[in-house]
């Protein structure tokens, strides 16, 4: 009989051979003609399946609330010193993306692990802050530069408001809610942070809308999706970044010396 050749690769989430491309099967016609979003986009190509609408709102509030955050943060930072350096759109998007990490941005898919095996475990939030101390780990979704009890993260505050009205369960946002109790009361700046918040928000949503095996909810916290959602937001903003400086002909940035401190090597 026949044999077909091993191919080189295997894919599974878009095909393009036949009359219109589809995402996870569904024809790009259907996506345009059922007025589908981003989220549902995000939700076929990422996740295989078409998410309720509840969900793919939710996906979308956290690209939408997370696109930018000002000029101050590491990513924005690092765009507006490489768009100043006279590099092209494509440089300066991914010098600011290759900060988002476990400090800034990138602590979503440690704060859904972390939460996720506490709440199982049925840990306390003093025995789950207390144990990470002792391993020196600091808790990934918790603290701020600048946000804390007194000055709350705002994208924080609507997306919980909307999960509570909107999922089924939000029980492993409330554990986290729990451990920032705990938190805050050792330091002012240690609330739930928008990776945190985010985190814990998407064990929710994986385990409640009935669309996931408990086997898939594992890999997917496994293989680390959730920091995608910051990166895709985030990117939105740098671009933003970029073309602004571009627009303000912004010269050649060079930190001022009278901010830094020089000292003799030790
Ligand atoms: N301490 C975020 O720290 C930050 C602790 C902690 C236990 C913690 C820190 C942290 C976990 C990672 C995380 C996402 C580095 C943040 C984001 C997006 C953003 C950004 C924006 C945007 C801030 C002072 C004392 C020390 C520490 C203790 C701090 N965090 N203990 N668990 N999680 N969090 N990142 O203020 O005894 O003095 O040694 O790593 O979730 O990135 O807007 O800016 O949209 O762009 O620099 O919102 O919390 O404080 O490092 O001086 O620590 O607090 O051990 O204790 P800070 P530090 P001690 S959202």
């Amino acid at each position: 009989g026949k044999v077909r050749a091993p191919t080189h690769i295997v894919s599974t989430i878009c095909d393009d051979r036949g009359e219109e491309p589809t995402y996870a099967g569904v024809p790009m016609s259907t996506i345009i003609e059922k007025d589908y979003g981003v989220g549902d986009v995000i939700s076929l190509l990422w996740f295989k399946r078409s998410l309720p609408r509840y969900c793919t709102k939710f996906i979308e509030m956290c690209v939408m609330l997370c696109a930018d955050h000002g000029p101050a943060v590491s990513g924005a930072h690092n765009t507006i010193v490489t768009a100043r350096a006279g590099k092209d759109l494509v440089s300066s998007l991914v010098s600011g993306l290759l900060t988002i990490g476990p400090r800034f941005g990138g602590a979503i898919d440690d704060a859904a692990r972390y939460f996720k095996e506490a709440h199982d475990k049925g840990l306390t939030p003093y025995d789950f802050v207390e144990s990470m101390k002792k391993k020196g780990i600091r808790v990934p979704g918790i603290g701020h530069r600048i946000k804390s009890r007194d000055n709350r993260d705002k994208r924080v505050e609507l997306l919980q408001k909307y999960a509570r009205t909107q999922f089924p369960n939000v029980k492993y946002m409330e554990y986290a809610v729990t451990v920032e109790t705990y938190t805050l009361s050792k330091a002012n700046n240690l609330v739930l942070n928008v990776d945190g918040c985010i985190g814990s928000l998407f064990l929710d949503l994986l385990s409640s809308c009935a669309m996931f095996t408990p086997q898939e909810i594992d890999e997917i916290i496994e293989i680390g999706y959730l920091n995608g959602l910051f990166v895709l937001a985030r990117s939105i903003g740098l671009i933003g970044h970029t073309f602004d400086q571009k627009r303000l002909k912004q010269p050649l940035y060079r930190h001022p010396w009278e901010d830094v401190l020089y000292t003799k090597y030790t």
